[in-house]
């Protein structure tokens, strides 16, 4: 078994410690952040996620396994996140209402802090008025949503209808994602952009900052 596929494997076995020494053994074999991130952790994730969703394992083993993957990602950040640019322009970043989920949000900003955008993390459970505010007061010229349950994906709709409200649509860009988020679920909801991994978020709020 490559050093991958012991790091999804310790993530799944919800061994913390052992995911964090695999993880600097694995970039000590000279394997890129990126690879690490995505065909070790979010594998190992992603197989936690389907035995959740069989009944095979319960909340408190999800939450191990969270925990197991922010200890590879505490090391990872600062690869992922490293950057010798001025700050390309501001997004302001969170967890819609409702939702707690932070590790692909997390990942979302690490991606645009290594493009060299600044982040202001709103956190989780973040109400329209909250991204509002960070538009108004703090200068945001995107702000990204990221939800994760069926359940609370419509607070992305509410949100951009309280900024269209509040008069400011047109100063800022919107961008979404999330597991159950859709191209198609963004265009419906009039969002300006969707994409389905942190990278290409990074690029994309690049894109717009230009
Ligand atoms: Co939750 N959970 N969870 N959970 N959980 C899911 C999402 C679920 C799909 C599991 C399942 O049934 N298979 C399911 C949702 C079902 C649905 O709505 N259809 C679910 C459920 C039901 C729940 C609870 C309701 C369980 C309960 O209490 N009975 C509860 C809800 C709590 C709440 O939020 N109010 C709950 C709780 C939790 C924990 C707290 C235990 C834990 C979260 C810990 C934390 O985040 N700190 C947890 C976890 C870990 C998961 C799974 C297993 C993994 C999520 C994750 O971190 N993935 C998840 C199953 C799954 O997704 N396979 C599940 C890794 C992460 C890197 O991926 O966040 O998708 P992700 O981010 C990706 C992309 O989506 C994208 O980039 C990342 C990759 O590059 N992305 C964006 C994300 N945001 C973006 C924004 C962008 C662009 C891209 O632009 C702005």
């Amino acid at each position: 078994m490559n050093t991958l596929d012991k790091i999804a494997q310790a993530l799944i076995a919800l061994k913390s410690v052992e995911v964090g020494s695999l993880v600097k053994a694995a970039l000590e074999e000279n394997i890129s952040a990126e690879e690490i991130l995505n065909s070790g952790l979010i594998k190992g994730m992603n197989e936690i996620g389907a035995q959740f969703k069989i009944g095979k394992i319960y909340v408190p083993q999800v939450m191990l396994a969270a925990r197991a993957m922010y200890t590879g990602l505490d090391i990872l950040n600062p690869i992922l996140s490293e950057q010798n640019v001025e700050p390309a322009g501001i997004v302001a970043i969170g967890t819609v209402k409702g939702d707690m989920h932070d590790i692909g949000k997390n990942l979302v900003a690490m991606m645009m802090e290594g493009a060299g955008i600044k982040i202001i993390d709103l956190g989780t459970n973040v109400t329209a008025d909250k991204f509002i505010d960070a538009i108004k007061n703090d200068g945001a010229q995107i702000v990204a949503m990221s939800a994760l349950l069926t359940t609370t994906m419509q607070e992305m709709k509410t949100n951009i209808e309280q900024i269209t409200n509040a008069g400011l649509r047109d100063q800022v860009k919107v961008m979404v994602g999330g597991a159950p988020i859709t191209q198609e679920y963004a265009d419906e909801i009039g969002a300006d952009g969707y994409t389905a991994d942190a990278g290409s978020a990074a690029e994309m709020a690049k894109e717009f900052l230009k």
